[in-house]
């Protein structure tokens, strides 16, 4: 080669690595167009893995390239495949710690046009379409909190609300018996009582305080933490017309069934309002059996405490609207209170009371043996709202060392950020405590955001093992709110960012490649395990529902394709390990996307470029 060719072609890729390095836009685009001329280009592939509604045009939008791939570079196009408009470069290849999968990242960042896309890759079909805009997150926001309309029990769902998911009003509960585990001297065998409304819990027909617990409070602190955003927010309810923001009205729909559930008579709250054994995959109200409230539970008579009190702070502020629903709920929880000071370890243990009682009752059990947590999550609610110092002696009894994620049967974390939230209006000897609350909650959203770079979808979901439970989309929409109320602490916007990595994980990026709420994304589950969407005849699933995500326990015993931590869901209505819906993996959804959604304005998110 002569000196002048050397020369030229360093001179050309001297200017390459320039043009790549400080005007990408530039490049224009010769590998893009080659792709765009393949036979390929215009199919789709789930192979790109990205959030399936979008990105905010001032946020970091990664999409993960999963399996081999030969090239190094990406291109945007256009949704229409007209106009390419952007290339980039793709990350080191990774290998998931958690299935063989193997990724890429793609980094769309610095490209913040609005519009709707496509991503290509050379030797690849084309990505599911994206959007870049505003409002990306908008319906979705609205869709999850309708979610619970959807669930409502005892109630017709109209078709000018309920669109063609309108069906009848399903298990009234006017009448429901006192099971034999329940009886009591001023409830004696054979007494009936009425427990109307609440919402279904799953995919089932049945009504748990346990888990109506968390749910309630989820959306009762989402409410609590962004009120003007919530104010304004309405998701076409019956009540939407009225003076009180829609997320309440929805939290006072399962309100006023939790009322029910408590005995007058001694303050203790019935575990749950429930058939003897599961409904088939029939509509609500097809099944005409018997309904039953069981065993009063310490978990459940704690969990009520904790919600009412909770509830009465939130309501206090719609006097005029609601008169004396904050005076009931106080009274109320003050009398579930007692009862559990006389009945402190009253397990709900289903398999020995069925030994002893009939019907043997076989619906969910959300039993629980480990109950410092329910104290100190009820002392916690109870304390902010009343001041009083006893119950701040019953968290310092309970408090320990350790605190983890939430959920049903840990809830000790709603401790803390009750606590947090509320710690300008504490009392001075409190402050302490608090300190050391900051600290725990601070040190865990490090932990998630310091082991992000390491994951190969570079989520906060799925840095562990742990993270693939029942429920783990709960999982990861909790983490968020986690880091949410890390963020909330010392204004570090980097905690944001991590819960936006966790909403891209539930929306698409992630290795099964789905969208994991019903009704949103291009791939998303068609068959939830949720009687109604089995059995109403409607090929689309309801809406607004987001199922449960990856579960290598797979306790269904379904047919699963892929049996690996991070890629064991399957959208079957079989697999209810995996492809079930729940109110308490809803309420953190709803928390999530309508926070990030709260928050758009306020960290730029949503800033047009300029
Ligand atoms: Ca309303
Ligand atoms: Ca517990």
């Amino acid at each position: 080669m002569n000196e002048q060719k050397i020369y030229t072609q360093s001179l050309l890729f001297q200017l390459e690595k320039r043009i790549k390095i400080f005007r990408p836009e530039r490049i224009l685009f010769l590998s893009c167009l080659l792709i765009q001329l393949s036979a390929d280009a215009q199919k789709l592939t789930d192979q790109i893995r990205l959030n399936q509604l979008g990105y905010y045009p001032n946020t970091s939008k990664i999409a993960i390239v999963t399996g081999k791939v030969a090239y190094e570079s990406f291109c945007i196009v256009s949704a229409d495949g007209e106009d390419t408009l952007y290339e980039g470069g793709l990350g080191r290849e990774m290998k998931s710690a958690y299935s063989s999968t193997v990724t890429r990242i793609a980094d769309l960042s610095p490209f913040r046009k609005t519009g709707e896309f496509v991503l290509r890759i050379r030797g690849l079909k084309q990505s599911f379409p994206f959007r870049i805009d505003n409002s990306v997150y908008n319906e979705l926001g609205k869709a999850v909190l309708k979610g619970f309309y959807y669930q409502r029990s005892s109630m017709a769902l109209e078709e000018k609300y309920a669109g063609k998911w309108n069906r009848g009003a399903g298990h009234s509960d006017a009448v429901v018996l006192i099971h034999p585990s329940a009886v009591t001297d001023d409830r004696p065998a054979g007494t009936k009582i009425s427990s109307p409304g609440g919402w279904y819990d799953a995919g089932d027909y049945n009504k748990y305080i346990v888990n109506s617990g968390i749910t309630m409070y989820t959306l009762l602190s989402a409410f609590e933490d962004f009120p003007n955003y919530y104010d304004t927010l309405q998701i076409n309810i019956p009540e939407s017309k009225d003076k009180l923001p829609d997320i309440l009205n929805e939290v006072l729909y399962n309100l006023r069934w939790m009322f029910t559930m408590q005995d007058p008579f001694d303050g203790g709250v019935y575990h749950k309002c429930t058939n003897a054994e599961f409904d088939g995959m029939v509509m609500p109200g097809v099944t005409k059996t018997s309904r039953y409230v069981v065993q009063k539970s310490t978990a459940a008579t704690l969990d009520f405490a904790a919600v009412m009190a909770q509830a009465a702070r939130v309501f206090k502020k719609f006097k005029s609207q609601l008169p004396r629903l904050a005076d009931s709920c106080l009274k109320a929880s003050a009398n579930a209170w007692l009862w559990a000071l006389k009945h402190p370890a009253v397990e709900y243990d289903q398999a020995r009371l069925n030994k002893e009682y009939k019907p043997d009752i076989g619906t969910g059990a959300y039993s629980d043996k480990l109950l410092a947590d329910e104290w100190m999550w009820a002392a916690s609610e109870i304390f902010v709202t009343s001041k009083n110092k006893m119950y701040f002696e019953v968290i310092e009894q309970n408090i320990n060392d350790s605190v983890g994620l939430p959920s049903w049967s840990n809830v000790r974390m709603l401790a803390y950020y009750t606590m947090l939230r509320y710690q300008d209006n504490l009392p001075k000897y409190a402050s302490e405590m608090v300190q050391v609350m900051r600290k725990r909650l601070l040190k865990l959203a490090d932990e998630y955001l310091n082991r992000v770079s390491s994951n190969a979808f570079a989520t906060v979901m799925g840095q562990s093992r742990r993270d693939f439970v029942w429920g783990s989309n709960a999982v990861a929409a909790n983490q968020g709110i986690l880091l949410i109320n890390a963020y909330f602490l010392n204004g570090e916007k980097k905690y944001i960012f991590g819960a936006l990595s966790n909403l891209d994980y539930l929306l698409g990026r992630n290795a099964t490649g789905y969208c994991f709420v019903t009704g949103f994304g291009t791939k998303s589950p068609m068959h939830p395990h949720h009687r109604p969407s089995v059995a109403d005849g409607i090929d689309e699933p309801v809406p607004g529902l987001l199922v449960g995500g990856p579960n290598p326990g797979r306790q269904d015993k379904c047919h699963y394709l892929f049996t690996d931590p991070e890629t064991s869901y399957v959208d079957s209505d079989c697999a209810y390990a995996s492809n079930e819906v729940a109110i308490n993996w809803n309420a953190p959804m709803v928390y999530l996307v309508n926070a990030i959604e709260a928050f758009k304005h306020e960290l730029g998110f949503s800033e047009m470029n300029k």
